[in-house]
């Protein structure tokens, strides 16, 4: 079921839930999904050298502590060639769809069709910028798991690339959708305390209201879209990280809907490809004051006061 946040749920039974102090508590080994073995419907399910390059990186992952830097991985020329395709088709597009902030930060880091970047490299630019930063995950994280890390102004990213018949458009996470995706909106400084709430509340959050957050997220950090004047445009990670889906986004065959955290939030869907709804924030400013609003009901005052910092 989906949670019913009309009611302010000031918290009653806490010791329930396992609540990390730090990043060191954040579990980063529950993988969900598309974790060990590859779905039928997977691009690489046929494919047992995709599996095997795919579950050597997630090692790696798995191997990481907090404080460590990410490993360098030494990407093949296959893998090189699916991230030159995927971020040439889509530098076309985001000139006119991708929001303004996305363009700005964009700049920072220097893509080019020449290399892969390291995550680590990454990372550093990130926490100069914003105080974020990266660890790397071997796939889809447990909601809760993943959700906590951004209270600690962390994000867990895969770092494997999509399966090369597919570069239009892939149903988890890869490493083309965290670095065209997530990692340019990560240095703007509105976004992030929109995302910082969303981890905030989730610290203390039950499974209901992990579930709800889980779709909050997946309607602004994955698929939103915010106002630019009297246009629509992306800011979403699955949006930006897909020419397939930015395609769809604009040619209005899709629902737009005005965000707002406190309502029932649609189904969130995987596999049934491009959404059919998106939710359009008024700005990043709004966004970050509606989620903090709602992290204030479900959160205890110090510890909003504790993480509500600025970054270092
Ligand atoms: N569909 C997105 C892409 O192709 O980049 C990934 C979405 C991950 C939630
Ligand atoms: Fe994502």
């Amino acid at each position: 079921g989906v949670a019913d946040t009309s009611q302010p749920q000031h918290l009653g039974s806490v010791s329930e839930i396992r609540i990390p102090h730090s990043l060191e508590e954040v579990d980063n080994g529950q993988i969900l999904g598309f974790g060990a073995d590859l779905a039928e419907d997977h691009p690489g399910y046929r494919d047992q050298a995709y599996k095997d390059r795919r579950k050597a990186i997630g090692d790696l992952a798995r191997k990481h502590r907090v404080g460590q830097p990410i490993p360098r991985l030494e990407y093949t020329a296959e893998e090189l060639h699916v991230w030159a395709t995927v971020l040439r088709e889509l530098k076309d597009l985001y000139p006119q769809h991708a929001c303004a902030e996305f363009l700005r930060c964009l700049s920072l880091f220097n893509f080019n069709e020449h290399e892969v970047p390291q995550l680590e490299d990454l990372s550093q630019i990130l926490k100069r910028e914003t105080g974020w930063q990266i660890r790397p995950v071997a796939g889809l994280l447990h909601p809760r798991d993943f959700l906590n890390g951004l209270a600690f102004r962390t994000f867990h990213s895969t770092q494997y690339m999509r399966h090369p018949s597919q570069p239009m458009y892939t149903p988890e996470p890869d490493l083309c959708h965290e670095l065209l995706g997530h990692v340019p909106m990560l240095a703007d400084k509105a976004f992030c305390d929109m995302v910082h709430s969303i981890g905030v509340a989730s610290l203390c959050a039950d499974d209901k209201q992990i579930w709800h957050l889980t779709k909050i997220y997946w309607y602004t950090v994955e698929f939103g879209v915010v106002e630019e004047g009297d246009e629509i445009k992306a800011f979403g990670a699955g949006v930006l990280s897909s020419f397939g889906e930015l395609e769809h986004m604009r040619s209005g065959k899709a629902k737009l809907l005005p965000f707002d955290p406190e309502a029932k939030q649609p189904k969130m869907s995987y596999k049934d490809g491009y959404q059919q709804k998106y939710f359009v924030l008024e700005s990043f400013e709004k966004g970050a004051q509606q989620l903090r609003d709602y992290c204030a009901k479900i959160t205890p005052p110090e510890i909003m006061a504790r993480l509500m910092t600025p970054a270092a």
